[in-house]
């Protein structure tokens, strides 16, 4: 039942998803209002970027004299003081930071880690596009007082909660704890977010393909038979599909949650040190395959669940195809008659 004045706020969609799910405990909450409050800090510094030349501001002080910090540092450096000492996590990582990140010694630690990309597409910002946080919470699985890498490197499966915050025209958070997908706008008037899409469930089917069809030469057999057949028709239609590609994954993620389709970052061989593609595992692509599969949708590696994957390294990369479910078992039909075992896509 909504406040008849204000809405649903985040808390208290939690408190009676909690009242639903005795087992859950108030830790998910506590972790999800403090994701909150460091997005709402990022929302702010990431609105008025586009005034750091119109302000004067060199880049290097701002009017305050303080150290303007490029967004995606920033955005790192608020998420990491906004949890570290909340008491909810063993260990974190961050995909600006090269090895995981330990809880310092002066705070508690929890039965939680945390793994995040603070500012996903962050070169978007100058182009006023839509750019996100994207975050994955596990259980802690290490024995010790302290968390470790074991406890980040544990297939998606095991996710307790992962979801998004996309900064465009609005400011919203996209999340899940394992009980549906639910999407909230943050009100900047009262500083809540309040919920705005409840139970997201992605089509069954969608005619919007999007992926960046600039590396097609690099592509395996598989996707680019895929993609030329797309193009040609939607086998539900006749009628060839639609294209979309922002270039920011938690845009393009979040509009085909919204309107079905698939979303393809293929690995490409265009990148000799990154051959199986360019999206990251453990903090973009396992906690937006846990929201597409808690949707209803599907994602894979062109052969597998991506959320069946055991991460073997901290920012280790996978070809990623996602979206509505009879999309993505197409494209694994193709990548299964075209490529040669096991390539995946
Ligand atoms: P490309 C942004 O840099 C990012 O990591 C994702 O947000 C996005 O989906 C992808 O890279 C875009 O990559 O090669 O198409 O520019």
């Amino acid at each position: 039942m909504a406040d008849s004045k204000l809405g649903i706020t985040l808390a208290r969609h939690i408190y009676e998803r909690q009242k639903e799910h005795p087992e859950a405990t108030g830790e998910l909450s506590g972790i999800l209002g403090q994701i909150t409050v460091a997005a709402k800090v990022v929302s702010r510094e990431v609105n008025k970027a586009g005034l750091v030349e119109l302000l004067g501001l060199t880049g290097e002080k701002n009017v305050q004299g303080e150290e303007v910090k490029r967004l995606d540092d920033f955005a790192n450096d608020v998420f990491i003081s906004a949890l570290d000492h909340s008491g909810h996590f063993c260990i974190m990582a961050s995909e600006e930071v090269a090895e995981p990140i330990p809880i310092p010694l002066e705070y508690p630690t929890g039965p939680y880690c945390i793994a995040f990309d603070p500012l996903d597409g962050s070169s978007n910002i100058d182009v006023n596009v839509s750019i996100g946080t994207i975050f994955a919470v596990h259980r802690k699985v290490s024995h010790g007082p302290r968390g470790c890498e074991e406890d980040l490197l544990q297939p998606g499966r095991r996710l307790v909660a992962a979801g998004y915050i996309v900064y465009g025209s609005s400011t919203m958070l996209v999340m899940s704890t394992g009980n549906g997908v639910h999407g909230f706008t943050l009100d900047p008037s009262v500083g809540e977010f309040l919920q705005s899409h409840p139970d997201i469930r992605i089509a069954k089917r969608g005619k919007i393909y999007s992926v960046n069809e600039g590396n097609y030469p690099y592509w395996s057999e598989g996707v680019r038979k895929y993609v030329n057949y797309i193009k040609e028709r939607d086998p539900a239609t006749g009628r060839p599909y639609t294209a979309r590609y922002i270039g920011s994954m938690v845009a393009d993620m979040h509009r085909t949650l919204l309107y079905g389709g698939i979303f393809m970052y293929p690995k490409d061989r265009k990148d000799p040190k990154n051959p199986v593609g360019k999206l990251r595992l453990l903090y973009e692509c396992q906690p937006m395959a846990f929201l597409m599969e808690q949707a209803g949708g599907a994602a894979s590696t062109g052969r597998a669940p991506i959320l069946d994957m055991r991460p073997t390294a901290l920012h280790q990369r996978v070809p990623f195809f996602a979206g509505s479910p009879e999309n993505v078992r197409h494209l694994e039909e193709f990548i299964l008659k075209y490529n040669p075992a096991p390539v995946g896509g």
